[in-house]
């Protein structure tokens, strides 16, 4: 079968021909309908997040279960649509128990295509607990996406930044993330502040809600200083994370979600002083993927995606590296 595979040390994902995999006792082989592309493959080939070994790239996965292993239970069923949970947790440790399966730190356990193999491939073995049907009239290709590009967000701003009704919420970066990001904020009711440096994103924003976008250059005029109730950083550069502290309110939470640099200053007598509460947020948990697709379902929340075949990934993940991707991209099997 197809597969894309990370080789330690290159630069490009290489195109080749692999077995096709056979599901253990307690797994489903999916067959790939389509497969998000994520800023973190980026960082993976940029050697930023080293793994030693190669594997088959690609952490947001949506596919149709074609078999199942002997002891995968009959509620799972073929020819349906399922979206996998990327952080495979193991199901047993103490955070899977205990509500964290994300920070799951089951022995020996990776991310499903980053470290194990993932979805850009014609099929994908994973263990059956970690998929979660798709409900009817979403797409395949909003489904992969949602696994990350909406889960992250949802996970960042309902259960680490407890927004709720009337919650005022600062959103900056309005990327894929982001831009869902508003869209869940204001599905649970807030106030919702966009920012971004694209005035076509800011229009978009608009669109799903929020009360109020500001180029993220004049913040400064536009703004009031410690207002915001909770502040979502989706870029997690120098400059958005000094705003972010800028804009918290005293006793307020800055959630950090976005990966655009090994460090970020903490501006200490301002944090200390407003007692500020600065909360990383990685990916989601399995319960959350339940939610997330509800919210989609419903109309809550409209992922933006754009598809492209499976076979051009290089070029795509070329085009992401550029700022050339609008919104998420899917890539689809042929
Ligand atoms: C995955 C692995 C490591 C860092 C960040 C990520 C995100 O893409 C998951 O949301
Ligand atoms: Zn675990």
């Amino acid at each position: 079968m197809f597969a894309a595979r990370y080789v330690p040390g290159e630069k490009k994902l290489l195109l080749t021909d692999v077995p096709k995999p056979k599901p253990g006792p307690r797994d489903v082989l999916l067959k790939i309908r389509a497969a998000g592309i994520c800023h973190s493959d980026l960082h993976v080939l940029a050697g930023e997040v080293p793994f030693p070994n190669s594997f088959t790239m690609g952490h947001e996965a949506c596919g149709e279960v074609v078999e199942k292993g002997s002891d995968v239970t009959s509620e799972i069923k073929t020819g349906v649509l399922y979206a996998v949970h990327g952080p495979n947790p193991c199901g047993d440790c103490t955070y899977c128990r205990t509500g964290f399966d994300n920070l799951c730190n089951g022995p020996g356990r990776t991310f499903v295509g980053l470290g194990q193999d993932g979805a850009y491939a014609d099929y994908l073995v994973v263990p059956a607990r970690n998929i979660v049907e798709v409900p009817p009239g979403i797409s395949p290709e909003i489904a992969a996406v949602a696994t990350d590009a909406v889960l992250t967000p949802y996970h960042a701003i309902k259960s680490l930044g407890e927004v709720k009704t009337n919650s005022k919420v600062l959103v900056i970066g309005l990327g894929g993330l982001g831009m869902n990001g508003v869209q869940v904020a204001v599905a649970l009711g807030a106030k919702v502040t966009a920012t971004d440096l694209k005035s076509s994103a800011l229009d978009l924003a608009k669109e799903f809600g929020a009360s109020e976008v500001v180029n993220s250059k004049e913040m400064d005029n536009k703004l009031k200083p410690a207002s915001f109730d909770v502040v979502v950083d989706f870029v997690g550069r120098d400059s958005t994370f000094t705003q972010a502290q800028t804009y918290v309110r005293p006793g307020g939470t800055i959630v950090l979600v976005g990966l655009g640099s090994a460090q970020v200053p903490v501006l200490t007598a301002p944090m200390i002083t407003y007692q500020v509460r600065v909360q990383g947020a990685f990916w989601g948990t399995h319960q959350e993927m339940h939610e997330i697709f509800q919210l989609i379902a419903e109309g809550k929340i409209k992922p933006q995606v754009e598809t492209a075949p499976m076979k051009d990934v290089n070029h795509w993940l070329e085009e992401l590296e550029a700022g050339r991707v609008k919104s998420r991209m899917a890539l689809l099997p042929s």
